[in-house]
C-alpha cells in the first residue's frame, strides 16, 4: 500500500488487463489510454464470458455491452446498451472526448461508434450461442453468482502524477431480459471517483449496486476518513441490510474495490470468490482475494 502508479482491477481477468495498462503507462500512455487498452485485453478475449466478445448474451440470443470511462477532472463517457462493437470502453472514451454528453445508449450509441470509425461484428461465439440455447430450455433467470469466477472488468488507476482514473466494461448479467442495463456504465453506481478523495468500482449483480449508489457511496465513506478496505466494507454491509428480505438475496453477490490518493487500496465482497489484481513497482502484478462477509 501506498505506492504509485498503481491499478488495480477486478477478477483474475484483471491480471492481464493489468499487465497491458502498466506497459501502457510505462511507455508514457496517459491513464485513460491505459485504461482503453487494459480492459480491452478482457473485451477481446472470448474466454471471458461476461465482457465483450464471447460474452454471454441476453435472453434473446443478442451480446449487449454497457461501459464507461471517467477521468480526474471528473469527466466521463458511457455507453450502455451497445450491440456489434467489441471495445465498448474505447466508444465510451470517445464519448468523453467528442460528445457535449456523458452517456449514449443503443441504436444511438452504436450510430456514433460507426460514425467514429468502429466496425460492427459479430460478437457472440458458438459457445456463448451453445449456452444460449441450453439455456433456452428452461428460460430460467436466476444469475449465478460468481460466473466461472470471471466477471465484469472494472480498473481503476493511480498515476505517477497522484491522479485517479477508472473504466468498467461487461456484458452485464447473462439471459438479461433484452434492453436491461446494469450499473456498470452508470457513473456513481458501477465507477466513481473523486480526484480529491479516491475512486471505487463495483462487480456483481448490478440492481443491487444502482440502488444503493455503490461507488459513489464507497468514495463518500473514504472522504469521510474511512480507508479504501473499510469503504467498500460498509458499502456491503449496507447492500446486504438492504436486500435481507429482498426477492435477490438468493443470488446476491458484490464485490467492490477502491483506492485513495495515497495509494492505499482494498476490496470486499458480500460473498467469498471475489478477487482483484494489482499492479504496482515494487509487487508487481499479482491477484489478492477480497475479504467477505459470508461464504
Ligand atoms: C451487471 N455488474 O451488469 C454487472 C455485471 C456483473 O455479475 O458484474 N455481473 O450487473
Amino acid at each position: 500500500n501506498g505506492t504509485k502508479p498503481l491499478i488495480i482491477s477486478t477478477w483474475n481477468h484483471g491480471l492481464a488487463a493489468n499487465d497491458e495498462a502498466w506497459q501502457q503507462l510505462k511507455s508514457g500512455a496517459s491513464a485513460l489510454d491505459a485504461i482503453v487498452a487494459g480492459v480491452g485485453v478482457s473485451e477481446a478475449d472470448p474466454k471471458v464470458r461476461s465482457v465483450g466478445y464471447g460474452g454471454l448474451p441476453d435472453r434473446e440470443g443478442k451480446v449487449t455491452l454497457d461501459a464507461c470511462i471517467m477521468d480526474h477532472k471528473s469527466d466521463c463517457g458511457s455507453v450502455s446498451f451497445l450491440q456489434g462493437i467489441k471495445h465498448p470502453i474505447a466508444v465510451a472514451k470517445k464519448v468523453l472526448e467528442d460528445t457535449p454528453h456523458v452517456m449514449l445508449t443503443g441504436s444511438g450509441a452504436l450510430q456514433f461508434a460507426l460514425e467514429q470509425g468502429f466496425k460492427q461484428e459479430n460478437l457472440l461465439t458458438a459457445k456463448s450461442e451453445h449456452d444460449w440455447r441450453e439455456w433456452l430450455k428452461k428460460s430460467k433467470y436466476e444469475p449465478v453468482i460468481n460466473i466461472e469466477n470471471h466477471d465484469t472488468i472494472s480498473m481503476l488507476v493511480l498515476d505517477a502524477d497522484g491522479n485517479l482514473s477508472g473504466g468498467c466494461t461487461t456484458s452485464g448479467a447473462a439471459w438479461k431480459m433484452h434492453g436491461r442495463v446494469g450499473d456498470s456504465p452508470i457513473i456513481g453506481a458501477g465507477l466513481f471517483l473523486d480526484n480529491e478523495v479516491g475512486a471505487a468500482a463495483a462487480t456483481g449483480l448490478g440492481e443491487a449496486i444502482v440502488r444503493t449508489a455503490g461507488s459513489a457511496m464507497v468514495v463518500e465513506l473514504m472522504r469521510q476518513g474511512m480507508s479504501p478496505a473499510e469503504a467498500c466494507k460498509e458499502i456491503v454491509e449496507r447492500i446486504h441490510k438492504k436486500h435481507i428480505n429482498h426477492k435477490d438475496m438468493s443470488y446476491l453477490q458484490v464485490g467492490f474495490i477502491a483506492v485513495n490518493k495515497a495509494g492505499e487500496y482494498g476490496g470486499y465482497s458480500l460473498r467469498s470468490g471475489f478477487n482483484y489484481a494489482v499492479t504496482d513497482e515494487g509487487s508487481g502484478t499479482r491477484l489478492e482475494d477480497a475479504t467477505f462477509k459470508m461464504t
